[in-house]
């Protein structure tokens, strides 16, 4: 996703927003809104008419944004649903629910978009988003709801709102105006792991407790090459500490190196995996070898002999690969007990920079976010078994071996964080992290 840039304010805002907050404008959309229920406000139904305009001058992917509309539900049960859109059609629309604690609020519709709905020209609206919400046939109030109006034909309406995909419920703000007067309850965790890479060096007694940095030999990846300890460091950026890996080659597998760490704990299973991640296109030595087709990653895995195999892949080739050619490729992969893979999903542009990976791993299957957007969904089938081990890895596939230039490739780990069967959004995350730095805590580890 590319987000909208407001390169004035992006100057002025950068040394005041954290890195999990929205740099785009919170008036890029409008909403506009008319009840096609307005006749019944005491009723089991609420039905709003939703359009979006995009106020800036460039078009907006509506994957990387959610409409979230407010209401107080009654103590009854709602049962979102879209009921027609013509623009493609409901098909690219996903419904959640959450709670919050707002005046004139304790739900909300969160209204998703899929690849499928495609980008919001500048200055464009969507046709007509149908929105229902049931209530099981028990009749609620309508007119204490916060984004409920009774207008009968479409008109701005600032109650209905627009936020960046994956962000806190009244976070990420893209147009209209939130509810306010509560506080949103944040999931409560009870177990958790994390680590600020803050070591002085890989040699650290508390880096080891957590972590194995390989040296035998063996696969993935080209045949005689070494797996090196001296390629994962700690290093600085700012007053931020960083580690750091490394894959090297002279274009021969016997000048080659690779990488890998490996936590030492395998207790890992459903829960929400990330980390804050910045992948690199450009060698930190050497020339760039379009030959060199090399993984930048992040994973979760078993043993790989064990007969309840699970896996779960952010594989990043800058430099194709895998039959990408030379375009830089992220695929995101799992695999199941016996080692068949999830369905291809590929994103065929650069990750070059920073990027904050968040992966739902549940008995139903396994949701891929990167920088709050959700990529894949892979099916129970790639549920995770048994208890898993977090890793890191740079290997190379193949060489560009006609050049003898030595050359090294590295990618750069901020933080990693695991919370036990919570589901927590990429902003719950952001926001988690910064809460134990604040509270100087570097690594935490309650996971049993
Ligand atoms: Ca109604
Ligand atoms: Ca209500
Ligand atoms: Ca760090």
């Amino acid at each position: 996703m590319k987000t909208i840039w407001k390169q004035s304010l992006l100057a002025a805002m950068s040394l005041v927003v954290p890195l999990s907050e929205s740099l785009a404008g919170t008036a890029d959309f409008t909403v506009q809104y008319q009840n096609y229920n307005a006749a019944g406000p005491n009723d089991d139904i609420i039905e709003a008419g939703i359009q979006l305009r995009n106020n800036t001058g460039a078009a907006i992917p509506l994957s990387g944004v959610v409409v979230r509309y407010w209401f107080t539900k009654n103590g009854a049960t709602p049962t979102p649903a879209c009921w027609w859109w013509n623009a493609p059609d409901c098909s690219a629309i996903s419904l959640t629910s959450g709670s919050v604690s707002a005046t004139g609020a304790d739900q909300y519709v969160e209204i998703r978009f899929n690849g499928a709905a495609g980008s919001l020209a500048a200055g464009a609206t969507t046709a007509p988003i149908d929105l229902g919400i049931t209530f099981g046939g028990v009749a609620v109030n309508e007119t204490d709801d916060y984004s409920y109006g009774n207008q009968t034909t479409a008109a701005n309406w600032s109650r209905i709102t627009v936020h960046d995909a994956g962000s806190a419920p009244t976070g990420g703000l893209r147009g209209g105006t939130p509810p306010t007067g509560g506080t949103t309850p944040p999931p409560s965790v009870s177990a958790e792991f994390f680590d600020d890479f803050t070591y002085n060096s890989t040699a650290d007694a508390a880096f080891t407790n957590l972590w194995t940095v390989r040296t035998y030999a063996g696969g993935p990846g080209v045949g005689g090459a070494t797996w090196s300890a001296g390629n994962v460091s700690m290093v600085s950026e700012g007053s931020n500490r960083l580690m750091r890996l490394q894959a090297s080659t002279n274009g021969s597998a016997a000048g080659t190196s690779h990488s890998e760490v490996i936590s030492r704990a395998q207790k890992f299973k459903f829960g929400t995996y990330a980390t804050r991640i910045k992948f690199r296109d450009a060698p930190l030595s050497g020339p760039r070898v379009y030959g060199d087709k090399y993984v930048e990653t992040f994973f979760a895995l078993t043993p790989y002999n064990s007969a309840s195999y699970s896996e779960q892949d952010y594989e990043y080739l800058p430099n194709g690969g895998w039959g990408q050619g030379n375009t830089s490729t992220m695929f995101l992969t799992s695999f199941d007990k016996n080692k068949a893979a999830s369905p291809e999903r590929k994103l065929s542009y650069s990750h070059d920079g920073w990027h904050t990976l968040v992966l739902h791993a549940s008995p139903s299957g396994n949701i891929y976010h990167i920088d709050g957007v959700e990529l894949a969904n892979h099916t129970s089938q790639f549920a995770p078994l048994i208890n898993q081990f977090l890793d890191f890895q740079m290997w190379f596939i193949e060489l560009g071996t006609t050049n003898g230039t030595p050359r090294t490739y590295f990618e750069e780990v901020d933080w990693v964080y695991f919370a036990k069967d919570t589901y927590l959004n990429t902003n719950a995350v952001n926001a988690t992290v910064t809460s134990l730095r604040n509270a100087s805590v570097p690594r935490k580890d309650t996971v049993p």
